[in-house]
């Protein structure tokens, strides 16, 4: 018999290597020292947080998974999972920016992309002296990106891309875009490009008054008759398949980073619970308010167990998608029942920002929301079980 660690009930410290742990610590380092001090400020100012993809390169977050000759940190995935949830232990919005860069900008380049794309954009990309936005939704095509109007004509050598993508998260101020299109040059397949700022035609305006995930900057990506060259196409994959890649990878990074917005929360909830007292003995000494942390630490064990479990199937190259759809969409939907707890637990303190429990509820709703809804991968679920596409 050990004893019970409320902090690592199913002690997962003990089931990762040395160099996941390692990678862990400092991504951990990281985001309590660079992050924690200024996010109640960015997200209550929408702030452009550009200066931060720097530091996180500094700090070897970008790219984890990424070989070490194109500056990736050439680690497990696992380790991408525990960079993610210490990430959004702070905040939600900070691990949006780091996991579009990784693995919706670094990866499709990586996989899909020429040695001279590899070679010109994962060093810059890695270091975070590039910022990267990966442009799939439209106006009318979100759940059903398949439906996309996004169109690349032949244009001489090279194509001609026109079109508009939203809800991109780092497009404002993003220095690379991979942008998916229905290419008439490829029998109307889709397929991806890499586009530059300062392109003639591609605006990036960013779309303010979010109530969720304000310190990620999101914007739109306009795209009219925008010029490429032959060499800005994705030349390695065709097809929905191609951007459906990079969601397994960035799905799987949510799974984890949620578990550490729902930790955040219960470790913040047991706290308050201690420290608060009313009827004359501590809040956490009530049944009701034990009942509702033992939910918490239930699901937050089931959660991390489970990512860990999916991000040892994907270093071993052998998984279904469908094991992300369960982790994603349980995990986040778990997070955001146990941030809406912990908002509850505080009390009237619980609805200010001082106390950083309700910004996670709030991120938590656009979590739910993105990478796939809860619903559409219930919907994916529901096809591997049955056979019958309910989309
Ligand atoms: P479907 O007919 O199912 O498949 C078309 C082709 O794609 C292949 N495929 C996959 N390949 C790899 N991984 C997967 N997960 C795959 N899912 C499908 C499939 O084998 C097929 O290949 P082929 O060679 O036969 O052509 O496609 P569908 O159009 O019916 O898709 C249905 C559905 C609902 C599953 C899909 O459209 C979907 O996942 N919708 C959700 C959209 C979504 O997740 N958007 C995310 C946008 S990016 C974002 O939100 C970033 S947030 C910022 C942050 O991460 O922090
Ligand atoms: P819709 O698809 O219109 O869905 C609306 C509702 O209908 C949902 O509840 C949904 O579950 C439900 N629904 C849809 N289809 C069905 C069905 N067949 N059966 C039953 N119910 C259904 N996209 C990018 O490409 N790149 C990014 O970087 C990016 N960043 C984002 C950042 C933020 C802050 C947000 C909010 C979104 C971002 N997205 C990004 C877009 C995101 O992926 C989409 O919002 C998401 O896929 C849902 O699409 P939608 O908003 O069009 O909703």
């Amino acid at each position: 018999i050990m004893p019970f660690d409320w902090a690592d009930p199913f002690n997962i410290d003990a089931q990762l290597s040395e160099d996941e742990r390692m990678i862990r610590d400092a991504a951990h380092g990281f985001a309590q020292d660079t992050l924690q001090p200024r996010v109640i400020q960015d997200f209550a100012t929408e702030a452009d947080a550009r200066e931060l993809f720097p530091q996180m390169g500094e700090a070897g977050l970008l790219g984890v998974t990424i070989p070490e000759e194109f500056g990736g940190a050439g680690a497990s995935y696992v380790a991408y999972g525990l960079v993610a949830r210490e990430i959004e232990r702070v905040d939600s919005g900070y691990r949006s920016m780091a996991s579009v860069q990784s693995s919706l900008v670094m990866h499709p380049i990586n996989a899909y992309g020429s040695d001279e794309q590899r070679a010109k954009y994962l060093p810059g990309l890695a270091s975070g002296e590039l910022i990267g936005c990966f442009g799939l939704t439209e106006p009318d095509a979100g759940s059903d990106p398949g439906g996309m109007r996004t169109v690349a004509k032949k244009d001489g050598d090279g194509y001609s891309l026109s079109g508009a993508k939203t809800w991109i998260s780092n497009s404002p101020f993003a220095d690379v875009f991979v942008v998916w299109a229905k290419s008439e040059a490829h029998d109307g397949k889709v397929r991806g490009f890499v586009l530059e700022k300062g392109m003639k035609g591609l605006e990036a305006p960013k779309i303010g008054g979010k109530l969720s995930l304000r310190a990620s900057t999101t914007g739109m990506i306009q795209m009219d008759e925008v010029k490429l060259p032959a060499d800005a196409l994705l030349p390695k994959v065709s097809g929905m398949k191609g951007p459906f890649g990079c969601l397994n990878r960035a799905r799987y990074g949510i799974s984890w980073g949620s578990m550490g917005a729902a930790e955040f929360c219960y470790h913040a909830a047991r706290q308050y619970g201690l420290d608060r007292k009313q009827f004359g003995v501590p809040l956490a000494s009530k049944q009701l308010f034990q009942l509702k942390l033992a939910d918490m630490v239930t699901e937050i064990a089931l959660g991390l167990q489970a990512s860990l479990r999916v991000g040892r199937v994907l270093d071993e190259g052998a998984f279904a998608p469908e094991m992300i759809s369960i982790v994603k969409r349980n995990n986040v939907g778990k997070a955001l029942n146990i941030a809406r707890l912990a908002r509850d637990m505080h009390g009237g303190n619980g609805i200010s920002e001082e106390y950083q429990v309700m910004r996670h509820m709030v991120n938590l709703e656009t979590v739910n929301t993105y990478e796939g809804t809860h619903d559409v991968h219930a919907l994916i679920l529901g096809r591997a079980i049955t056979g019958l596409s309910a989309f």
